[in-house]
């Protein structure tokens, strides 16, 4: 059977005739975690119309950071790289700013087979879960093409739509990875001009204790170096930037007058044995799993208010923590 016709009736004939489960293109693996990678596998399961599909071109939503396809046998892989809308952080502290936007694939799919076109990427932690994204998808076939693009409007199913684009939905990780004390509830990212501060969380402290210490992630995404000068938490009278080091084989800690650093394209990680946030004065001790509200004072981003988990005592080696 040959058809001449071209366009959205045939297209439509295409959706028509198709089995009612894989009508259209779809990811397999329709959940994704923000701030972990992620392997798409794009299910095609018909040509335009009786017509083989000649190429495959999967475009790439913001946010799906680093992707690589996978090489397939019989066909070609183009990508077309270009910059992203933002910076997003990455693994190691690197950030990054472009990657491929598309992947087009060249080879022939017969009509009446089924085929698979597989990449890999990573969820950018700036993605928030419960949103969704969309992978637009369009079959260029020997006679006619086929673009996947519709996107559901609030309120709207996405059996509604007569060429859906595949979707995939955000969760958000429950507990970070390399983040061993922060606690579900505020195991938060938050963002603030060119910043992006992660997990915030505390640790539980003895009975009589005057002190605490805060921990946290910040990437500056930006072009221009930014300073945590400090902040305020509802439990304690001040909030210090402090610095550990090692001299003499023993820990000490200071006071950071100028506060911290934070430079373009840098992570840095505010974490027991190094760089913490010192809360003066507590009026009570901190328990496990509280969660404590503060603010986070930049100099160039100003201020972020943030919540802290609270880890259970001794959950991390806090290296000799006295004043
Ligand atoms: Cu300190």
């Amino acid at each position: 059977m040959i058809r001449k016709t071209v366009g959205a009736v045939a297209a439509t004939l295409a959706v028509l005739s198709a089995g009612a489960v894989d009508a259209h293109p779809s990811l397999e693996r329709q959940e994704a975690t923000v701030g972990a990678p992620y392997k798409a596998i794009v299910r095609v399961p018909h040509g335009c119309d009786g017509s083989p599909t000649l190429r495959v071109r999967v475009q790439i939503p913001e946010g799906v950071i680093g992707v690589k396809p996978m090489p397939k046998p019989g066909w070609t892989i183009e990508t077309t790289r270009g910059a992203y809308a933002e910076a997003h952080p990455y693994y190691h502290g690197a950030v990054l700013k472009e990657g491929v936007r598309e992947i087009v694939w060249n080879g022939r799919l017969a009509d009446d087979n089924y085929d698979e076109f597989v990449f890999v990427g990573f969820m950018a932690k700036t993605l928030s879960g419960g949103s969704r994204l969309h992978f637009p998808t369009i079959q260029e076939c020997e006679q006619g093409q086929q673009a996947w693009a519709e996107v559901a409007a609030a309120g709207q199913s996405t059996h509604d739509l007569k060429f859906p684009a595949p979707v995939l939905r955000l969760v958000q990780a429950k507990t970070p990875a390399h983040d061993h004390g922060a606690h579900g509830a505020a195991a938060k990212t938050y963002k603030a001009g060119s910043l992006v501060i992660e997990a915030p969380w505390s640790r539980a402290t003895p009975g009589g204790a005057r002190v605490a210490a805060g921990f946290l992630k910040i990437t500056n995404t930006g072009k221009e170096a930014d300073r945590l000068i400090g902040g305020t938490i509802e439990a304690a009278k001040k909030v210090e930037v402090h610095e550990m080091t090692m001299t003499d084989n023993v820990m000490r800690m200071r006071q950071l007058p100028k506060g911290l650093e934070i430079k373009p394209g840098e992570t840095v990680e505010l974490r027991p044995g190094s760089y913490h946030l010192m809360f003066m004065d507590i009026a009570k001790p901190l328990k496990a799993d509280d969660v404590v509200k503060g603010v986070l004072r930049f100099e160039r981003a100003g201020e972020v208010a943030v919540e802290y988990g609270v880890a259970p005592l001794g959950s991390q080696p806090s290296g000799g923590h006295k004043h």
